[in-house]
């Protein structure tokens, strides 16, 4: 039975974790699920946008399998870390925009996988943490690197080493989630937003990622220049011409073709 739901809707996906009675907390073969979905998502170019979320109505995902992970080695932990990672990564460089809608809670691996998509909003029930220390390991999905990138390393090692959850509101004000909706709201919140960047120049946008993204591991000089780089690449394009033709002839531009 698939783990991992995907559900479109117009140019949107929607991936689920869907094991909800262990909290969609994130084994081998979800993960290698996750794995081959975003293969899929990849090379399906109706879509624009891909939102993550978990099912249920308690859980984003609860963390990696604390059962599966239990009894392994040194050598079978190091494997399960790059396996977590290779798909985080992935998810982190698809080249279309994720948004985590965060229905839960969102602990170790949870948390970890919600801060490979480019944006997170999230429930009034949510909960985010990274336990990990209080288990005897380090966080092992980019929690040590990504925590810190998105809420600086002061606040990120105040979370990872005391292994305190914190609530939705919390994450707001230090930064790791955008926006917080009633828990039967953030379906259609997560829709509303994909939608939006979905209307949007498809080719533009994803210039937008790779700028931001790729950019933020250069120095200045060489950021700005792939940004011109990508900014001059928009003017090949029929999207373009459509949205500043349109502009000037003081219409609504016709749907973005992706071309
Ligand atoms: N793994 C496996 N099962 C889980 C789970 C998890 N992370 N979280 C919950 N479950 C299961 C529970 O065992 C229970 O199963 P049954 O007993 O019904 O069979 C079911 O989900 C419902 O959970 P509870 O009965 O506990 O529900 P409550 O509402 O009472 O509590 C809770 C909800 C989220 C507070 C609690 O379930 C909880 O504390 N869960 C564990 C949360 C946690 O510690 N998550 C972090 C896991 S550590 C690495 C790779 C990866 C990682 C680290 C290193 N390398 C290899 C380097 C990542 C680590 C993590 O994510």
């Amino acid at each position: 039975m698939a783990q991992v739901l995907l559900e479109k809707k117009g140019n949107v996906a929607i991936a689920s974790i869907d094991r909800p009675k262990a909290l969609n907390a994130l084994n081998s073969s979800v993960l290698d699920e996750l794995d081959a979905l975003l293969d899929a998502v990849c090379k399906d170019k109706e879509i624009r946008v891909l939102i993550l979320t978990g099912s249920g109505e308690k859980a984003f995902v609860a963390g990696a399998d604390i059962g599966e992970m239990s009894e392994l080695n040194p050598e079978e932990g190091t494997a399960f870390g790059k396996k977590g990672n290779d798909v985080f990564r992935k998810l982190e460089t698809l080249p279309i925009p994720t948004i985590a809608a965060v229905n839960g809670y969102a602990l170790g691996g949870g948390c970890e996988l919600s801060m490979a998509c480019d944006i997170r909003i999230c429930s009034d029930t949510a909960v985010f943490g990274q336990p990990e220390t209080g288990l005897g390991i380090t966080p092992g999905f980019g929690g040590t690197q990504r925590l810190a990138r998105l809420i600086g390393p002061g606040m990120a090692k105040q979370l990872i080493y005391s292994a305190k959850n914190i609530k939705a509101d919390e994450a707001l004000r230090i930064g790791l989630v955008n926006a917080v909706y009633p828990a039967e709201e953030l379906p259609a919140a997560a829709l509303k937003l994909a939608e939006t960047i979905a209307a949007n120049a498809p080719i533009a946008v994803r210039a937008c990622k790779k700028a931001i993204d790729e950019g933020l591991e250069l120095p200045m000089d060489e950021a700005i220049a792939l940004e011109e780089t990508l900014f001059g690449s928009c003017f090949g394009t029929e999207d373009q011409k459509e949205g500043m033709h349109a502009f000037l002839e003081k219409r609504r531009h016709e749907p973005y073709q992706n071309r």
